[in-house]
């Protein structure tokens, strides 16, 4: 439905596609959360292509606002997750949108033989424009991993960072988000598809097939009760 608004479309693709979970789950954190977003169950070709149209609308919706350039030259994703985001993306860009930007993604084991790469795709060189594709943000562990891995290879210009979706959550030490703390640590753009409010906003609306609420009750006032502790 053409009217609903990025976020509401993308709710209604992640429940609908088994990523959005409620239960008891543990964080990398630690932290116990009554929802998790798994990002691995887009685990089909027409899950992975609608993934890959969703992340280009944020990006080419941002460029279009001045908050992307609009001349990236690559879509990075940190293995081993990201690496589908880095390739759905870049074919969207350019299926979609028309534009033709490389993806790359890093190894997790180094390699000492062929071309001894610690990448692939398109090949890092110094001053290239790189966006970050990541599944979810809760305390901004894994980009503050993959950034120095980057760094150390090569001189990039790292121009931002998209997310399926940022769960807005405190840092340990500060009332900030993790999205918030890596913006200013970093000075890149931190963009999702979706955020866990509007999340929860789009999903109350929602209905079964029998007309019955997706959401019941006592996931709702789960999930607010976390938020009350965790959210930022
Ligand atoms: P941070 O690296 O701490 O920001 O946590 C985000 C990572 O944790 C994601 O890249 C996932 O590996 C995992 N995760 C999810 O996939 N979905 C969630 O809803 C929550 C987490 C998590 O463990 O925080």
């Amino acid at each position: 439905m053409e009217h609903q608004s990025l976020d509401e479309r993308f709710t209604s693709f992640l429940l609908d596609s088994q990523v959005l979970k409620f239960g008891d789950f543990t964080l990398k954190s630690g932290r116990q959360s009554p929802y998790f977003i798994n990002a691995g169950a887009f685990d089909n070709g027409a899950k992975i292509a609608t993934l890959g149209d969703f992340y280009a609308e944020k990006i080419t919706e941002a460029m279009a606002s001045g908050k992307l350039p609009k001349d990236i030259d690559t879509v990075f994703g940190p293995a081993y997750k990201g690496i589908p985001l880095a390739v759905s993306t870049a074919m969207a860009l350019y299926s979609r949108h028309d534009l033709s930007v490389g993806y790359t993604f890093d190894r997790k084991e180094k390699k000492d033989h062929g071309d001894g790469g610690m990448f692939v795709g398109t090949q890092l060189r110094d001053g290239m424009k790189v966006l970050l594709v990541d599944d979810v943000m809760t305390a901004g562990t894994a980009v503050r991993e993959v950034l120095p891995k980057l760094k150390e290879a090569v001189d990039v210009q790292v121009v931002g960072l998209v997310l399926s979706v940022d769960r807005m959550e405190k840092t340990k030490d500060s009332d900030m988000s993790a999205v918030q703390s890596v913006e200013k640590e970093f000075g890149f753009p931190v963009l999702a598809i979706a955020n866990v409010r509007e999340i929860f906003a789009a999903a109350a609306n929602l209905e079964d097939g029998e007309g019955k609420p997706l959401l019941n009750d006592e996931i709702i006032a789960r999930a607010e009760e976390y938020m009350s502790q965790y959210g930022a």
